[in-house]
């Protein structure tokens, strides 16, 4: 049988916060509608119906704020809208347009650190009597002459010097990331209103749903971990005053063990081992190994509350991009998001991803413009950047993937819509099989209320042929080379099957 053979489903619902699908944009790159070569917020307004129908239930935006840098991550107005974007109303009618569609939106909030170009930073540093001197970390270089180039390299961060001279020779300012990014001074309460300022800014005057915290670990420095979780459940709690239903997802770059105590302050966290996990047990054909670490991180997630978002991810604007990792493999590159739309958690997808756009780093080549239509026919193409991956030879643009029903963009619109109209996928416990399968076999349970399901993904390069599990006879969804009969079923190379009891 060949793939995408499913039978009608229940109707869709919308299981957003908890296990609902978000979109990742960067504007930067996704649609330009008034021809500047930049794609700015009109151009997102006028997709929003493209995101509805791939599935999303909400938008995470990389920074929209003005920043002297393309990507945004260094702020130098913590109110306002970039110019390339467009303007504040033109974001306001975004949201209004987006809420109508049942889309939520929230942005990246990056207040570990401002750009060096902030006003606020421009004060500090003036000297030592600037009112501003303290929104930012300062040290007299005697005091830390043996650390300035001793940072250790982190999954997020390569850079080793974490204190920077602004050039009067005396004192050094603090920057986790690089001397354009110093860090703000949380142990001065004068900041901290500031900040919680700006998160009752965007909640109550411009409309959003939530943010996504940048760089929430770096908050203070490692060494300093249980005030990093503090300050996240003050900032929660001054958020929630504002908006009880906020929404917070926050970028703990580490292992569940450094992730889970972040938990009270930030109830969603990215996964990123999810991400990693997949890679790997797709690239070594190791089923289990992804099941058992989900499990394991959910588990140990539970155990310190039940009420947290996992937020899982397949790829992020960080990461080389998904069909790179997987070497350019079609199958398994669809088998990977049928994993994941089928695991626990609730799922990010990277924009590009939903049509098998590519990337390596340096990170400007993972955040390419994205490919609506054929380039002489493309309106809303970006230009600001050159791709090098992502072109129309070697991306099938949008406007002829939507033409054919075997591309990329079809099966992510098929498996998510799949996903929402199935309570199991969506917010089902993950139960571990008892049958033990051969290793390329990828297997485990969901069970929701009403709906139990076993999903089987052979992550192998050649057909294998098994018992259907006891009781799970019906097929609900099939992806690949899938033959069942006589109470076996046979799975080709990077097939799936699930089976509904
Ligand atoms: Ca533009």
């Amino acid at each position: 049988m060949s793939s995408c053979d499913q039978k009608p489903t229940n109707s869709e619902k919308n299981y957003w916060p908890k296990a609902g699908v978000t979109y990742e944009i960067f504007v930067q790159s996704f649609y330009d509608s008034d021809g500047d070569g930049i794609g700015d917020l009109n151009g997102v307004t006028e997709k929003l119906d493209y995101v509805s129908e791939l599935g999303a239930n909400a938008i995470w935006f990389m920074p929209i704020m003005p920043s002297p840098s393309y990507h945004k991550y260094d702020v130098t107005d913590y109110k306002a809208i970039h110019p390339d974007y467009g303007t504040m109303d033109d974001f306001k009618r975004l949201l209004d347009e987006a809420h109508q569609r049942d889309i939520k939106i929230i942005i990246d909030l990056i207040i570990n650190h401002s750009s060096s170009e902030h006003p606020w930073f421009k004060e500090s540093k003036k000297g030592r009597d600037n009112p501003y001197r303290d929104y930012y970390v300062w040290a007299q270089k005697d005091t830390i002459a043996d650390f300035i180039e001793k940072k250790v390299i982190t999954l997020d961060s390569d850079n080793i010097t974490q204190w920077h001279d602004p050039g009067f020779g005396e004192d050094y300012y603090y920057g986790f990331f690089i001397g354009g990014m110093p860090d703000l001074n949380f142990d001065n309460p004068k900041l901290r209103q500031e900040i919680y300022d700006i998160g009752r800014f965007w909640l109550e005057e411009v409309g959003v749903d939530g943010f996504r915290l940048d760089a929430a670990k770096h908050i203070y420095p490692d060494d300093r971990a249980a005030d990093n979780h503090e300050f996240w459940k003050d900032f929660r709690a001054e958020m929630t005053k504002i908006k009880p239903d906020v929404y917070l997802v926050g970028e703990v770059y580490d292992k569940k063990e450094v992730v889970a105590p972040f938990l009270p302050g930030l109830p969603a966290l990215f996964n990123f081992d999810f991400h990693y996990t997949l890679i790997e047990s797709l690239n070594k054909q190791d089923g289990m190994l992804l099941v058992n670490k989900e499990k394991g991180v959910l588990d140990y997630y539970n155990s310190i509350t039940p009420d947290f978002i996992d937020a899982t991810i397949s790829s992020n604007h960080d990461q080389p991009r998904l069909l790179n990792e997987l070497n350019a493999d079609s199958e398994k590159y669809k088998q990977a998001i049928a994993i994941l739309m089928s695991m626990p958690g609730a799922p990010y997808i990277y924009y590009g991803e939903e049509i098998g756009m590519l990337g390596l780093k340096p990170d400007e080549q993972i955040r390419e413009p994205f490919l609506w239509d054929v380039q002489s026919k493309d309106k809303g193409r970006a230009t600001w950047i050159k791709p090098v991956y992502s072109t129309d030879k070697t991306v099938t643009p949008l406007a002829l993937q939507k033409e054919d029903p075997s591309s990329y963009f079809n099966h992510y619109k098929d498996i998510i819509h799949l996903r929402n109209s199935s309570p199991a996928l969506a917010i089902g416990a993950l139960e571990l099989p008892n049958e033990t399968f051969p290793k390329p076999i990828m297997a485990y349970q969901r069970n929701s209320e009403n709906q139990e399901l076993f999903i089987l993904h052979n992550i192998g390069d050649s057909a294998i042929e098994i018992d259907l599990p006891k009781g799970f006879e019906n097929s609900y969804y099939q992806l690949g080379d899938v033959v069942l009969s006589g109470g076996k079923v046979s799975l080709g190379k990077n097939s799936s099957i699930f089976l509904e009891k």
